[in-house]
C-alpha cells in the first residue's frame, strides 16, 4: 500500500511513474514540527533500524549520523561525508512492530539527523517545502521495497555483457595501450569483456568527438576490438567545451539549450575542457538533441557508456576566481600571517562545487525558470535519461550498458550508478559492501565499485581481496585514477591466482544474471542484508559485513589486511563453497559463528540449506559462455533458471525462466 501526500507545489520528478492520487488525510507517522522549512519527527526507542538512503556512507542501519542528499563531487569518503554523489530519498523504518517505507520526493538538498543528535529521534529537515511524501506500509522490508520499486518502475537491464569482468584507467589515451590491456589479459587466459575510454580519448576533452591521432577511426578499433571479444566504453562528461567551430557548442547556443545565468546568458564553468556551457537536461528539447549525439558514437560501433561529472561538477567560474585573485592581490603587500594562509587555502578549496555558484545558474523547463540549487538533484539523472532515451530510439530491442555518477531515484530506470572515486582503502572494501543494499532498495541494481579503489596505489593483497567482493557486483570494473600505479590484474605477480578469482565470476555468471533479472522483474533486492532475510534473528539482524545475493547465496568477504580469514556468522545451515586453485571444494556447516580460513588467493561462499545453484565453465568473455552446460552446487536438488539472449528486451518471455535438476 503506497499513498502520496502533497506539501506545496511539488516540482514535478518524474521519479515516480505510478499514478498515485493525492491522500487528503494528515501525514501519518511523523510529527512536522515546522512547516517552513518543513521538518518531520519520529520517536525512536533503541532497537529501530532506519535503512535505505542510497549512496551514502556507514552502516546498513542508518543511525547515528546527520546525512544530506546533494548530489556531490567529493572524492573524500570517509565516515563524515554527509553527501555522495547519488540523492535517493528512500528510507525504510522499523518501529517497534511497526514498519514502513517513506519517500520524499523532492529535487533539492534533504537533511536527515538519524538519531545523531538525540538517540531516539529522527529529523528530517527540507528548506524547499513543495513536496510529494509517498509512505510504503507493508508486512516485511522486502514488501515495502516491492511496493516501492514498483511505484518507481523497473530498474535498469543491461546486456549480459555487461555482466563480465571489465578494466578501466584514466586513461587508455591511445589505441595501442588498449591492445596492451586486451594482449594481457588475454595472454593470461584472464577472463575480460570490456575496456573504459576515460576523459582522454577526446579532442581536447569535447564530448561526442574523437582524438584520432590516437585512435584513428574509432570504428575500425571498435570492430577489431569486438572480434576479439572486448567491447569499448567511452566516457561523456556533462560539460560541453565552449570553442568556435565546435558543433555542440555552437548548437546548444544557437538554440537555447544551455543552462543560463542571472541575466539569461549560458552559464560559464571551468571542467575539464576549460571553460563549459552545461546542458540544460531539465529542458526535454535540450535532453532530446543532446542525447542524439550517442549516436555518433553508436553508429561507431559502440554499445556503452558511463556519464560523469555530472552533479554537475565545477571546478571554478569566472566569478569565484576573481574573488580568489582580489584577495591575493590584497595579501601581496602587509605579513602573511598563517591565518592569511588558511584563508586563502579556503577560498581557492572553495572554488571547487562552491555553492555560490550552484545557486548562480537557471534551467528552462516546462514547469518554468528554476535557479539550479532547487532541481540540482535531477540534474545528473537527466543527463542519463537524455542517452537512455536516445539509445532506445537507435535500436528499441538492444540493450547498452549505461551508468552514471551523479543520480537521484528515477534514474534507476535508465541506466546503473558507480560509486565514485573511492581509495585503494581496505575500508573501502567495507564501504561498498555496505552501500550496495540501500542502493537496491532504492532501485539501484546495476552497479559496483571501482575494483582496487580509484584514488592511491593498489597493492596485490588489496586488489585480490576486493576482486572477492567484485565478482558479485553486476558491474564489475577495475579503475584507477591518473597517476596511481598500474592496477591491471597481470601488472602483479603470479597472475593465475587473479585468473582463478575472475574464472569463478565467469562460472557464477548464469546465477547471477538469473538473480538480477528475477530482482528487476519483481522490485526485490539483488543485494540483501541480513537483517532483512532474518528478522528475528538477533545476531543476524546486526551483522552488517555479509550479505546475501539473490535467494541463494550469502557472501562474507575478507576486508582486512594479513587476515588469515574472518569470523563468520551462519543464520541458518549451509554450505561453503571453496575455490582453491580453480577447484572447488564443499563443506556443510552448521548454523552459528565460525571462524573461516580464507587466504588471499581463494574464494569462500555460501549456499543456504537446501538450495542450488548453477555453475557454467568459465570463458574469455560473457558471448563466447556456454550456458546450456550447466552443474548444480549445493544441498537442493533445483534452481530456476532465468535465461535470454542477453542483448534484446524480450524479458518477460515465460521461456526465459526454466527449472534445472540435478
Ligand atoms: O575529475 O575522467 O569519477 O572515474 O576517471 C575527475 C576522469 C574526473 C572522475 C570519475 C573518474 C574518472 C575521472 N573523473
Amino acid at each position: 500500500m503506497i499513498k502520496k501526500y502533497v506539501f506545496g507545489t511539488p516540482f514535478v520528478t518524474d521519479s515516480v511513474v505510478a499514478d498515485i492520487p493525492a491522500d487528503k488525510s494528515a501525514l501519518p507517522y511523523f510529527s512536522i514540527t515546522s512547516s517552513s522549512p518543513l521538518v518531520l519527527e519520529l520517536e525512536l526507542s533503541e532497537e529501530d533500524a532506519i535503512y535505505g538512503l542510497g549512496e551514502s556512507v556507514r552502516g546498513i542501519n542508518k543511525r547515528g549520523f546527520i546525512y544530506k542528499t546533494y548530489c556531490s563531487d567529493d572524492p573524500n569518503h570517509t565516515e563524515t561525508t554527509a553527501s555522495l554523489y547519488g540523492a535517493h530519498n528512500f528510507i525504510i523504518i522499523e518501529q517497534g512492530e511497526r514498519m514502513f517505507g517513506a519517500f520524499f520526493d523532492v529535487p533539492s538538498v534533504i537533511t536527515y539527523d538519524v538519531a545523531s543528535t538525540y538517540k531516539d529521534k529522527l529529523i528530517i529537515t527540507s528548506d524547499n517545502t513543495d513536496m510529494n511524501i509517498f509512505i510504503i506500509d507493508g508486512s516485511s522490508a522486502y514488501d515495502i521495497v516491492r511496493t516501492f520499486r514498483k511505484a518507481i518502475g523497473t530498474s535498469y537491464i543491461p546486456p549480459m555483457w555487461a555482466f563480465g569482468y571489465t578494466q578501466s584507467r584514466w586513461s587508455y589515451a591511445t589505441a595501442d595501450s588498449v591492445r596492451n590491456v586486451v594482449k594481457n589479459y588475454r595472454g593470461n587466459n584472464i577472463p575480460l569483456d570490456a575496456v573504459y575510454m576515460d576523459i582522454d580519448y577526446m579532442e581536447r576533452y569535447k564530448d561526442f568527438t574523437v582524438d584520432s591521432e590516437a585512435f584513428g577511426d574509432l570504428s575500425e578499433f571498435a570492430k577489431e576490438m569486438k572480434e576479439q571479444g572486448i567491447r569499448l566504453v567511452p566516457i561523456i562528461d556533462a560539460g560541453v567545451k565552449i570553442e568556435e567551430g565546435y558543433n555542440v557548442y555552437e548548437e546548444g547556443v544557437k538554440n537555447g539549450y544551455f543552462c543560463t545565468d542571472e541575466e539569461g546568458k549560458p552559464f560559464e564553468a571551468c571542467v575539464w575542457p576549460g571553460m563549459t556551457h552545461f546542458p540544460d537536461f531539465l529542458n526535454p528539447e535540450a535532453r532530446l538533441w543532446f542525447g542524439e549525439k550517442y549516436k555518433i558514437l553508436t553508429d561507431m560501433g559502440i554499445e556503452g557508456f558511463w556519464n560523469d561529472m555530472n552533479e554537475p561538477a565545477i571546478f571554478h567560474t569566472r566569478r569565484g576566481m576573481d574573488k580568489a585573485q582580489e584577495k591575493i592581490k590584497e595579501y601581496s603587500t602587509g605579513e602573511f600571517t598563517i591565518d592569511r594562509l588558511n584563508e586563502l587555502k579556503d577560498l581557492f578549496g572553495g572554488l571547487q562545487n562552491s555553492q555560490e555558484d550552484y545557486n548562480s545558474f537557471y534551467h528552462n523547463t516546462p514547469q518554468g525558470r528554476f535557479r539550479h540549487n532547487d532541481l540540482h538533484n535531477l540534474y545528473g539523472y537527466n543527463m542519463t535519461r537524455s542517452a537512455a532515451e536516445e539509445l532506445e530510439k537507435t535500436d528499441p530491442n538492444k540493450r547498452y550498458l549505461l551508468f552514471s555518477r551523479a543520480s537521484c531515484i528515477g534514474m534507476h530506470r535508465y541506466s546503473g550508478i558507480w560509486t565514485g572515486d573511492n581509495h585503494a582503502w581496505w575500508s573501502h572494501i567495507l564501504a561498498e559492501l555496505k552501500v550496495m543494499p540501500g542502493l537496491n532498495m532504492c532501485g539501484f541494481l546495476y552497479s559496483g565499485a571501482d575494483i582496487g579503489g580509484f584514488n592511491f596505489d593498489c597493492s596485490r593483497d588489496l586488489l585480490l581481496r576486493w576482486l572477492s567482493l567484485g565478482i558479485f557486483t553486476p558491474l564489475m570494473r577495475n579503475h584507477a585514477a591518473c597517476g596511481t600505479r598500474n592496477q591491471e590484474c597481470y601488472q602483479y605477480e603470479n597472475t593465475e591466482d587473479f585468473r582463478h578469482i575472475i574464472e569463478l565470476r565467469y562460472r557464477l555468471i548464469p546465477y547471477l544474471y538469473s538473480e538480477y533479472m528475477k530482482a528487476a522483474l519483481s522490485g526485490d533486492m539483488y543485494f540483501k542484508p541480513l537483517a532483512f532475510e532474518y528478522p528475528d534473528d538477533k545476531v543476524a539482524r546486526h551483522t552488517e559485513d555479509q550479505l546475501l545475493i539473490g535467494n541463494e547465496i550469502m557472501i562474507a568477504p575478507v576486508y582486512t589486511q594479513n587476515a588469515i580469514g574472518r569470523y563468520v556468522y551462519l543464520p541458518e545451515d549451509m554450505t561453503a563453497v571453496r575455490m582453491s586453485c580453480g577447484e572447488l571444494t564443499f563443506e556443510d556447516m552448521k548454523s552459528g559463528h565460525h571462524f573461516v580460513e580464507i587466504p588471499e588467493n581463494e574464494i569462500v561462499f555460501f549456499i543456504r540449506c537446501g538450495k542450488a545453484i548453477p555453475l557454467c565453465k568459465s570463458a574469455q568473455n560473457t558471448d563466447s559462455l556456454n550456458r546450456d552446460d550447466l552443474e548444480l552446487i549445493g544441498t537442493g536438488n533445483e534452481y530456476e533458471l532465468y535465461t535470454d539472449d542477453g542483448i534484446s528486451k524480450d524479458y518477460n518471455n515465460p521461456s526465459n525462466i526454466r527449472t534445472i535438476r540435478k
